[in-house]
């Protein structure tokens, strides 16, 4: 009876120390997701790239860095003059097609993808750029 219980007591202590080993390792992954942008190995992997993209005002601007706002995406700036796109992503989560097409269906013409016509059509006045440059 006496073996039994030591058996038991060890195997409980088995288990919980793969729970908590478990748990922690759960934590930091947690935490890593969450500081990402602050952690040095990302800042590694992140790759920054532009695009030039079509728009004429701060609407645009707005509009644009919003369509690419998604995960995967650290960081995004448009330029109202230069037209250009700087946008920060994890290579392993997106990549600059997928952000062209965001730009596209959010109504902007870029480099790599034409905007869906409705779309641009349903812009407001001031953002209607010319497609024809
Ligand atoms: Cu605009």
């Amino acid at each position: 009876m006496k073996t039994v219980k030591i058996i038991i007591i060890v195997l409980l202590t088995m288990v919980l120390g793969a729970n908590s080993y478990a748990q922690m390792h759960d934590h930091s992954k947690m935490d890593m997701s969450k500081t990402k942008t602050d952690s040095k190995m990302d800042m590694a992997s992140a790759k920054t790239e532009t695009l030039k993209v079509s728009g004429e005002c701060d609407m645009c601007k707005a509009r644009i860095e919003k369509a690419v706002t998604f995960d995967g995406v650290s960081k995004a700036d448009w330029d109202k003059k230069s037209k250009i796109l700087s946008v920060t992503f994890d290579p392993a989560k997106t990549n600059l097609e997928v952000i062209a097409k965001k730009v596209a269906a959010a109504g902007h013409d870029n480099d790599l993808v034409k905007a869906d016509d409705k779309a641009y059509d349903a812009l407001p006045g001031c953002c209607k750029y010319d497609r024809t440059k």
